[in-house]
């Protein structure tokens, strides 16, 4: 199995950090297609004082697996400032970061984007998407725009300063006359990139053409995918998404590797769901049971520290998610946070304005008014945080990962029972 994809099935923060660090001694590449450092992904090394935690934005997680090349496809959107950063953060702990491959066709993030996201937030209002601030959008925009700077671009400064003029020239107009801030400098933004360029050289590859080789020779490649199916630009719940391709498809297009190389994907489910920024999430729960779910899961943003929006699983989600990834396995994730409640409730279908509703809506409009259908599963309340085999989880607790299972449609192979590399539960 050389090729494998690993998404996330709901709106993120599904525990995707430590499914790629589980499989981090299988794998021989780790490769990050979509998103930049908006995404926060926690592994934690070892349990208890000695449990080393780790946040990761803009590097692939796999770079904490000594043996893995982490490699940034060419679908990425770099802020090359928070790259050397991270970078510094990692070898100042040890971890061997040498071996970062990053695509010449991958995006740069410069200032004018952030500058970029977070005026248009602030101007939007009430109407916000409740980005990250860190120029995701606007990177992406200039990119599809055809005014990107790709990281090529930095090692021809004629080619660089024109782009960046080329980029510049509507923005600027913008920035002075709707928002009434002063013009951003050409020279500034030309000068800055090219002081990263020397540093950035030694990682700058064809990954494309790497991976393709590195399969050819019967390495195991794992794509990594930031954010999740619902915040996906096509799939997800428009316009309250990411601007990338977060679905298993988007590994492809991110990285320069055909469809006909993957052989199995991944998604992260969590056993409730979580969400942060705007955007329309049905079984979010405002009350002491939401509450709980954040407090006991620790549910803030990695990156902006942000309190996530919680409430209980979605089913819907989940199948929609099996559909639209291809998913041949699932890891659940957090089940232990679930211990304690009477009733586990479920998600089964959405009542819209009366009509029951088995897969997602086709519009927007209905799925923001979709109401939640719910089945009620027994609880348990032994803890299950120690459990290491399928048979020492109570019956309640099997039976609610057996009835997921059948929901979404695709086995759950691995459970997720702690934050900690060995706290997990291996099915399949
Ligand atoms: P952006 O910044 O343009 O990508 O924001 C667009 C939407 O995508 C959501 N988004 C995320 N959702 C969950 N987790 C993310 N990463 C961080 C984390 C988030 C944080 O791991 O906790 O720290 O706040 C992430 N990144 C983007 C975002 O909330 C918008 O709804
Ligand atoms: P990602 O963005 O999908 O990588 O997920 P985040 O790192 O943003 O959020 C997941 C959080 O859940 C992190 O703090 C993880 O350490 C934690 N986590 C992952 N799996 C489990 C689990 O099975 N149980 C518990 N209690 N925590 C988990
Ligand atoms: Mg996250």
């Amino acid at each position: 199995m050389p090729g494998i994809v690993l998404v996330g099935a709901q709106w993120g923060d599904e525990g995707k950090g430590k499914a790629t660090d589980l499989l981090g001694d299988r794998v021989d590449y780790v490769v990050k297609f979509n998103g930049g450092n908006n995404a926060g992904h926690t592994v934690v090394i070892g349990s208890g004082d000695q449990a080393e935690k780790y946040a990761l934005h803009l590097l692939p997680s796999g770079i904490l697996s000594p043996n893995v090349v982490p490699v940034i496809g060419n679908g990425v959107v770099v802020d090359i400032g928070v790259l050397f950063e991270e970078l510094d953060g990692l070898d100042k702990r040890g971890v061997d970061t040498s071996r970062l491959l990053v695509s010449a066709n991958a995006h740069v993030i410069t200032s004018y984007h952030t500058t970029i996201d977070k005026v248009t937030e602030r101007f939007l209002g009430s109407r916000k998407i409740g980005t990250t601030g860190r120029g995701i959008g606007p990177a992406y925009a200039d990119k599809m725009n055809r005014v990107g700077i790709r990281i090529q671009d930095l090692y021809d400064e004629s080619i660089l300063r024109q782009k960046v003029e080329a980029a510049l020239d509507v923005k600027n107009q913008m920035l002075l006359k709707m928002y009434n801030r002063r013009a951003i400098e050409v020279d500034e933004v030309v000068e800055e990139l090219r002081s990263y360029a020397e540093r950035l050289r030694p990682m700058v590859a064809d990954t494309s053409l790497v991976l393709s080789k590195a399969l050819d020779e019967g390495k195991n490649v794992l794509f990594e995918a930031g954010q999740a199916t619902l915040l996906d630009v096509d799939h997800g719940t428009y316009p309250y998404v990411t601007s990338s391709n977060a679905v298993s498809a988007g590994a492809c297009t991110g990285s320069g590797v055909p469809p006909t190389r993957v052989d199995r994907v991944i998604a992260i489910l969590k056993a409730y769901a979580t969400r942060v920024g705007e955007g329309p999430f049905p079984t979010e729960l405002n009350d002491d049971k939401g509450e709980f779910l954040r407090k006991t899961g620790a549910e803030f943003g990695v990156t902006t520290g942000r309190p996530r929006r919680c409430g209980w699983l979605d089913v819907v989600v989940g199948r929609y998610a099996t559909r639209i990834n291809g998913v041949t396995d699932f890891v659940l994730t957090k089940l232990d946070i679930l211990t304690g409640l009477d009733k586990v409730p479920v998600c089964v279908a959405y009542d819209v304005d009366g009509v029951r509703h088995d897969e997602m809506p086709i519009s927007q409009t209905d799925f923001h008014h979709a109401k939640p259908i719910y089945e009620e599963l027994d609880g348990w309340w032994e803890d299950i945080s120690k459990c290491r085999t399928w048979d020492e989880l109570p019956p309640n607790c099997k039976a609610y990962v057996e009835y997921v299972e059948k929901q979404i449609g695709a086995r759950i192979s691995v459970i997720g029972i702690g934050p900690g590399r060995e706290e997990v539960i291996v099915r399949h």
